[in-house]
């Protein structure tokens, strides 16, 4: 009897263990719009790592590459209804925080040090605080990523080449009229979407950093990377505050320092990758195109100054005084 009743106390016991370790006191359920071959991806499982190690399980971290939750816009949505808690984005914000606008400029930053320089000094913090106060999302890390290239299936070296080139942008306001203006006819699109209308020829063209052509394999549907760099900047990882702020604060903690230890990773990964990328994609059989960048520069610049606010644009010009 006595046994009988030990042995079912240590299964008991065993149950629970095998239980808690299944069910984590928090799960943060993270979608982005990047696939499992993206740094972004690589970067989310180093955090997702960290973050089950540190907090001995308490928080289980779930990844959803790709859109699986969402386009970029949904997963915004959904976190700030509390049914998606992380996800990773910029210049998109714009659509809440005004100042988001900044990671949408082309031609504003010089370098990855006048980069740099902005989004870890006041204007990074002051981006950051309107991001948390209109959108209460709170940013964790960022990222710095390479120069958005114009992608296409003929080559375009002047705005007048653009010649209403049928282009998907992302949901970004200041994407679109900057296109507009250039002389494309530029159609916001979520992400996951744009490999399927460049096959099928509903869109002629797309532009991003070359990560993000290489992952998504673009170069099975594009011929030509101009290299118009028009918009250099940086995206940031975000969590729903509620989501963070209902956690005890050691366990806040341990999500800061995994974001931190994320954010390390993701820049020695993003240096490799610049060295890497260009050659990939031309192995893949595109063809990389020099442009008149001073041309797009100067076609732009007034579409620009017309579209900001003269909020957006006191944070501009400090951009351009650093
Ligand atoms: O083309 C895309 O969808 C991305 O490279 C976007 O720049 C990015 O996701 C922005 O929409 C960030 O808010």
């Amino acid at each position: 009897m006595i046994k009988k009743l030990l042995t079912s106390a240590v299964l008991g016991t065993a149950l629970l263990g095998a239980q808690s370790a299944l069910a984590a006191d928090y799960t943060l359920r993270f979608g982005h719009l990047a696939n499992e071959q993206n740094i972004w991806h690589q970067a989310a499982e180093k955090f997702k790592e960290e973050v089950e190690a540190n907090s001995d399980g308490r928080i289980e971290v779930r990844l959803y590459p790709s859109e699986q939750l969402g386009s970029e816009m949904d997963v915004i949505n959904s976190i700030q209804l509390g049914t998606a808690d992380m996800t990773i984005t910029g210049e998109s914000l714009q659509n809440w925080a005004p100042k988001a606008a900044m990671m949408a400029v082309p031609y504003a930053f010089r370098d990855s040090d006048h980069l740099h320089a902005a989004v870890n000094g006041d204007i990074g913090s002051e981006i950051e605080e309107q991001i948390i106060e209109r959108t209460n999302l709170v940013p964790l890390a960022w990222f710095e990523r390479g120069a958005r290239e114009l992608t296409s299936n003929r080559p375009i070296r002047t705005p007048d080449d653009l010649d209403g080139l049928r282009l998907r942008v992302p949901n970004v306001p200041l994407f679109v009229d900057v296109w507009q203006a250039l002389g494309a006819r530029p159609t916001p699109m979520a992400f996951s979407e744009v490999f399927t209308a460049l096959q099928q020829n509903t869109l002629e063209g797309q532009e991003n950093p070359l990560s993000l052509i290489e992952s998504a394999s673009f170069n099975e549907v594009q011929d030509y990377v101009n290299m118009t760099g028009h918009v250099r900047s940086w995206i940031y990882v975000v969590i729903g505050r509620n989501q963070l702020e209902k956690m005890p604060e050691e366990l806040q903690d341990v999500v800061r320092e995994a974001a931190q230890t994320m954010q390390s990773f993701e820049s020695e990964l993003f240096d490799e990758d610049q060295t890497r990328l260009e050659q990939e994609l031309k192995d893949r059989g595109m063809e990389f195109i020099d442009v008149d960048v001073d041309a797009f520069a100067e076609k732009a610049r007034p579409a620009v100054l017309d579209a900001l606010t003269p909020e957006q644009r006191e944070l501009f010009d400090a951009i351009q005084d650093l």
